[in-house]
């Protein structure tokens, strides 16, 4: 099993961990933007090939490897609405970057102020649920620690003042997968 994929990615950490987490053996190929625009019709990272099977997307890796491990993937509604909202926040957070970087801010698109505003409202729907766990996180918690740790690398939006984010947060920086993978210093 290979996954392709960069160490800054919040996408492949989750990825990563999950791998780990489950003892599934993988090759990692670091993968920059040429590269995953040549191999996978996203032209995104993560992507993964296991044998005859080629996945193109975080969640259909995730998905992939926790069957692997007979673990399920986002069990319930609620998980899958956390893992969905998080998932929206990064998304978003992400394509905000990538537009700046080519000089398109919230001054000159009122759909980047949207975008903008949609990640605060993400962030404060996030900060309203459960992030209670024993044991392991769920997929939806490893998205959401994923999200707030990217964040924090990309010194993008603030956190600070939702408490159970930040609590959160702190309990999974204890776990050695997180630890692990955690991206190189920038
Ligand atoms: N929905 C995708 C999102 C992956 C994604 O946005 N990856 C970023 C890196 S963090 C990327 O490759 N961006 C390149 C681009 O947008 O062209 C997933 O869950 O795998």
């Amino acid at each position: 099993m290979k996954l392709y994929g960069s160490y800054t990615s919040p996408f492949v950490r989750h990825c990563r961990i999950a791998l780990m987490e489950n003892q599934v053996p993988f090759e990692f190929e670091p993968t920059d933007y040429s590269q995953s625009a040549a191999n996978s019709p996203t032209k995104r990272v993560p992507f993964l090939r296991d044998g005859e099977l080629f996945f193109t997307d975080s969640s259909a890796i995730l998905h992939h490897v926790r069957s692997k491990a007979d673990k399920s993937f986002l069990a319930t509604p609620g998980e899958t609405e956390l893992y969905a909202l998080a998932n929206t926040a990064l998304d978003t957070a992400i394509n905000v970057v990538l537009l700046e970087k080519d000089g398109i801010t919230e001054e000159r698109s009122a759909y980047v102020a949207r975008q903008k505003s949609r990640i605060t409202t993400c962030l404060e729907a996030l900060n309203r649920s459960d992030f209670g766990f024993e044991g392991r996180p769920s997929d939806a918690q490893w998205r959401v620690a994923c999200l707030l740790a990217w964040a924090t690398y990309r010194n993008r939006f603030d956190y600070g003042r939702y408490n159970e984010l930040c609590g959160f947060l702190a309990r999974v920086q204890g776990i050695a997968e997180f630890q692990e993978t955690a991206p190189p210093p920038a």
